[in-house]
């Protein structure tokens, strides 16, 4: 533990007195002035720790099924199709992506117009707080122009209660800054291991890089409502209200349909005490980096990271869903016999499936990196290190750890960030000395290891990836794995 640093970018001190309710599960380590920096030089110092421990060239696709190492179930393994929805093609010509902002030579480029990229897993295990510049980015057009903190303001409107436009400063002056870590992940997170298996569908064969864990800070957009409508909303009994969603309407646009970004969430969620819903303006004790929605964003803890929409200028409360094609036709989790997009616009398809909400538990391996080598005679363990998350909130109770699929090690927690149960929304990252078989260590040969964490709630991830398998790819939470090398 102690070469693992628990903490954020702006500094423990810093972090302590702009958190409530936050207790770190470890002392926090003293920072680094750049976490950019000497953190990661360290997290890369962990992949290689056993003795003789290299990188194969080149990252391998992790295999689809325990007993079938290697083996993907599908002529076309890896395989990723393009969206079936056209409004979904994002096709936008190359001159709408003549001003994207620079980004991290580090992030791991899945697609560049719109701009998709991923943490290096390394780097995401050695900090707890995951740096902006390096956490992952998913746009789906191109970076909005012309936003700036002085000027923006979010207009909000409803049934009933009218409409009206506040300020980002009046909601940075008005309203109690909240800070808290929160994971967020893209749906498709971990997709490169359902295509291993059979083709799916899907913008980006992410591995375990399409999640991070920041720190969030911004207002309640629960006390925004109640101080504009404290009569007209009822904030005790959500569903007296005439609204039941709300939309969150980005600035992007996609320029060949003219629709904005957009995605919707229960107002329940927003009203509800314990669902910490902020209209964000900082990340780690900074601005938003264009990427990551400057000036202000939706942060909806425990969501899917598609409702957490970027460069929010509209708000609205609505008797129904979004209509946008990113709540209605994107970001479901299709029955397993819609295997084409003839499928997934017919009876089976979008329409019998309702929204992706709530994120399920989640682990994964993030060293040592597959294709890692270890010397097969002096190898007695392998130390092992991943994330925990899980969307419901409450804390990972337990995250066990094999190399053989029988004999699990039990992982030690190295950093959270404790909050009440049902608001936990940061991960836990773990690490465990994970014995190698002695079967193994007498051939050389690949040797899989697997991770699955339990939450408090006793939500468990399945075993095998056929068994959240969809034609999206979309919340991989199969045992996480990785593939290394003893020779
Ligand atoms: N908001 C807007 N306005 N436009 C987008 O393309 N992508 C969504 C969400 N919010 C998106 C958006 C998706 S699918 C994800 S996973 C998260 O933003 C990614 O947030 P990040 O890029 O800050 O990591
Ligand atoms: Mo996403």
């Amino acid at each position: 533990p102690e070469e693992l640093t628990v903490g954020s970018a702006e500094g423990s001190a810093a972090a302590a007195a702009v958190s409530e309710d936050v207790q770190p599960l470890l002392p926090e380590a003293p920072q680094q002035a750049s976490a950019a920096d000497g953190e990661m030089k360290g997290a890369y110092g962990g992949v290689v720790e056993a003795t003789g421990a290299r990188l194969l060239s080149g990252l391998m696709l992790r295999d689809a099924e325990p007993n079938e190492m290697g083996k993907a179930k599908t002529d076309t393994p890896g395989a990723v199709l393009t969206p079936s929805n056209p409004a979904l093609l994002e096709p936008q010509g190359d001159h709408f992506y003549a001003h994207e902002p620079p980004r991290s030579p580090q992030l791991l480029v899945q697609c560049q117009k719109p701009f998709n990229g991923e943490t290096p897993h390394a780097l995401l295990a050695g900090a707890f707080v995951t740096p902006a510049d390096i956490h992952f980015v998913r746009n789906h057009m191109p970076l909005p122009r012309g936003l700036s903190a002085a000027e923006h303001s979010i207009t909000i409107e409803g049934p009933g209660v009218g409409a009206t436009t506040l300020t980002l400063h009046d909601i940075r002056t008005k309203f109690k800054a909240h800070t808290f870590c929160s994971v967020l992940q893209c749906a498709g997170n971990r997709r490169s291991e359902m295509a291993a298996y059979k083709l799916v569908e899907g913008r980006a064969p992410w591995n375990s890089g399409g999640m991070g864990n920041a720190r969030w800070t911004g207002a309640l957009l629960r006390d925004v409502l109640a101080s504009l409508w404290p009569q007209e909303l009822d904030l005790v009994n959500p569903l007296n209200n005439r609204a039941k969603h709300v939309c969150f309407i980005g600035s992007d646009q996609h320029k060949e349909t003219g629709i904005y970004y957009e995605g919707s969430i229960p107002l329940a969620k927003v009203l509800d005490p314990l669902g910490d819903v902020l209209l964000a303006y900082e990340m780690n004790g900074q601005e938003l980096l264009p990427d990551h929605g400057y000036p202000v964003r939706a942060i909806v803890p425990g969501y899917v990271g598609a409702r957490q929409v970027k460069w929010l200028s509209r708000i609205v409360l609505s008797e129904n869903e979004s209509e946008a094609p990113w709540q209605k036709k994107d970001y479901k989790l299709l029955p397993q016999g819609v295997t084409d997009h003839e499928g997934a616009e017919g009876p089976q398809g979008w329409t019998s499936m309702p929204a992706v909400e709530v994120m399920p538990v989640q682990s994964a391996i993030l060293t040592p990196e597959a294709g890692s080598v270890f010397a097969a005679s002096t190898t007695e363990a392998i130390k092992v290190r991943g994330y925990a998350w899980s969307g419901a909130g409450v804390p990972i109770a337990r995250v066990d750890v094999s190399a053989d699929g029988a004999t699990w090690t039990v992982a030690r927690f190295t950093a959270s960030e404790v909050r009440p149960s049902g608001r936990q929304w940061a991960w836990t990252l773990w690490e465990a000395d994970v014995p190698v078989p002695e079967e193994s260590r007498k051939k050389a040969g690949p040797l899989r290891i697997m991770c699955k964490a339990m939450d408090a709630a006793s939500n468990t991830q399945p075993e095998k990836v056929a068994t959240v398998w969809n034609f999206r790819g979309l919340n991989c939470n199969s045992w996480g794995n990785t593939i290394v090398r003893l020779e």
